[in-house]
């Protein structure tokens, strides 16, 4: 455990010390919340899916059977669990039996593969491997043997729903001695809380520890931004793990102000608006692509969702033309949010001119979140010019979990994260996203390391060198398009046939990749434009997709 804790890269002590006396580090955890809100709202409802109607007082009940059942397990403070998860109920009663012990999980998405999950499990040496028997047609149990054959440490699946071989959640409930977890000491809030996921621009993915106490006041500074009450209902629409349904506010934040957190089986707006009409939902949040499916849906679909004040927009770049419609199509307010999983969140204000609204992506929630906009040698740019977005503050991470090597490159040594986006900052203060200098494809929020596609590919055997790079997209945003150079020859000189497109996403599949990291496009090149370094210049590759489309 200790080489653990020392994975887990620290604020200065005296930095540390500041955010504690200044209040924006409680020195609480998510467990002890949980019980402190069972008891102030027993009957409140806290969640809500197609099958359940948990109160606060349900929840807390159900973390602590979850938390027995997971000491029985062997499970205990420091472990990692890869937690797999739709957006059902039941993802909040594993959460927090884990965080009561002090034990991570790691938030995978549901569209995570075999070769994504089997990477988590084996970093963090996870103990178990919690996921949903089936869904939307696919079957994680399948999904989990082939797992386990590969990530030794993984002693137990646990499945929410029909467990075949492995241990039911159900189950799970009944197996534990409660007596156990009332004598558990209480978690360090200065530990992980949850390690969630970076976008990446490494072959690897990388893990990002959130603690309880930078974690909890991210929910803070974000509820009060949002102004969440105890009446907000949120819809959680994207996949719950994601950093910004679970936290800004989202789902957590929801919790941590009273309110009662409605989860989505379907992002369809059918689905989405009968909720929101039931529930008098009041906020929910979208990526880009799902702004414009749900605008097309209106003259459709005759719900009557104005319950909804706000709806939230993040995770890629919206466009003012499509942000205009939100006000007059949907009857609500839009907020613009541009976050990461690593820290650092910036919302427009609800009382923000239109003008804000609709073209900036608002400013940072915190006033001790530092930024500072700088050109290639680090040195701060004038106000209004593009620059590199560096950031540190009380809720955004000083280094990725046991990663000392890409934590240099990835922080400066003042301890400011590269978020590698360019933004501009306005006269009043607020940050315009401008472009991305990391090596990244936005695929309409989901994100896409280049070089971990480009790992994959170019052990095709007929592969001798691929790049990956974003192209523009009407719908997505973006879309990901792979140069590749064929190998004319074999080793002993045979001429090889150059491989079909359906070949190489047949072969990255069968790596177990996820489905929205397949390149949507390839192109077969003889050679890479070089930058005066000898680098790949993918600004040229973008360019030769651009003329193309012209
Ligand atoms: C342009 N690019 C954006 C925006 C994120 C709240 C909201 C989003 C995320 C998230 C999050 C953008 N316009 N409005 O964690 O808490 C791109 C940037 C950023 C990267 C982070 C949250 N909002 N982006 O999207 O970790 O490039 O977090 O650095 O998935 O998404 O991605 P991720």
């Amino acid at each position: 455990m200790s080489g653990r804790l020392t994975s887990v890269p620290a604020w200065p002590p005296e930095v540390a010390e500041h955010y504690r006396q200044a209040g924006y580090w409680q020195g609480i955890t998510f467990g002890q919340l949980l019980r402190v809100w069972a008891e102030q709202r027993t009957h409140q409802l806290a969640i809500i899916d197609t099958n359940h109607r948990w109160t606060y007082q349900q929840l807390d009940n159900l973390a602590d059977q979850l938390a027995a059942g997971l000491i029985k397990l062997g499970i205990q403070a420091g472990d990692s669990v890869v937690v797999q998860m739709p957006n059902q109920a039941e993802f909040f009663a594993i959460c927090f039996a884990l965080f009561r012990l002090g034990a991570w999980p790691i938030m995978a998405l549901p569209g995570h593969r075999q070769a994504e999950i089997s990477y988590f499990c084996e970093f963090t040496q996870a103990k178990a491997y919690v996921i949903a028997g089936k869904s939307h047609g696919y079957d994680y149990r399948a999904l989990a043997r082939k797992v386990r054959a590969k990530a030794t440490t993984v002693k137990h699946v646990i499945v929410v729903g029909e467990a075949e071989e492995f241990l039911s959640f159900n189950d799970l409930l009944t197996i534990g001695d409660l007596s156990l977890v009332q004598a558990l000491s209480e978690p360090d809030p200065s530990m992980p809380a949850l390690l969630q996921l970076s976008g990446g621009t490494t072959g690897a993915p990388k893990l990002i520890p959130r603690t309880h106490d930078d974690y909890i006041y991210s929910l803070k500074a974000s509820v009060d931004v949002c102004r969440l009450t105890s009446d907000s209902n949120y819809l959680c629409v994207l996949p719950v793990a994601h950093n910004f349904p679970l936290s800004s506010p989202g789902t957590l934040g929801t919790l941590y102000a009273g309110g009662t957190v409605i989860l989505a089986a379907d992002t369809q707006p059918d689905h989405c608006w009968r909720w929101i009409a039931q529930e008098q939902v009041t906020m929910t949040a979208l990526v880009p692509p799902l702004v414009n499916v749900w605008l097309q849906a209106r003259q459709q679909l005759s719900w009557d969702i104005s319950s909804l004040e706000v709806l939230q927009v993040g995770g890629a770049r919206l466009s003012p033309e499509v942000a205009k419609q939100i006000a007059p199509v949907l009857g609500c307010k839009l907020q613009q949010v541009f976050g990461m999983a690593e820290g650092l969140v910036n919302y427009t204000r609800l009382d923000d001119s239109e003008d804000v609204i609709i073209h900036t992506q608002g400013k940072p929630m915190s006033l001790a979140d530092e930024i500072r906009i700088v050109d290639d040698d680090d040195e701060v740019v004038p106000t209004g010019t593009v620059g590199h977005l560096q950031t540190r503050g009380p809720y955004t991470i000083q280094g990725y979990f046991n990663a000392p090597e890409h934590n240099q490159k990835a922080f400066t040594n003042d301890g400011y994260y590269r978020t590698g986006d360019c933004v501009r900052l306005t006269e009043e203060g607020y940050l315009v996203v401008e472009g991305r200098a990391k090596d990244q494809i936005n695929r309409g929020g989901e994100k896409i390391a280049a070089e971990e596609i480009e790992n994959y590919l170019v052990t095709h055997p007929a592969v001798q060198d691929a790049a990956l790079v974003a192209v523009a997209d009407n719908v997505l945003g973006e879309m990901s398009c792979a140069f590749i150079i064929a190998l004319p020859t074999t080793e002993d000189n045979q001429p090889i046939d150059p491989p079909k497109k359906i070949e190489l996403k047949r072969f990255l599949l069968a790596q177990g990749v996820a489905n929205y990291k397949i390149p949507d496009r390839f192109v077969f090149i003889k050679q890479f434009p070089k930058t005066p370094v000898g680098k790949v210049n993918k600004k040229q590759l973008r360019a030769l997709l651009e003329s193309e489309n012209t």
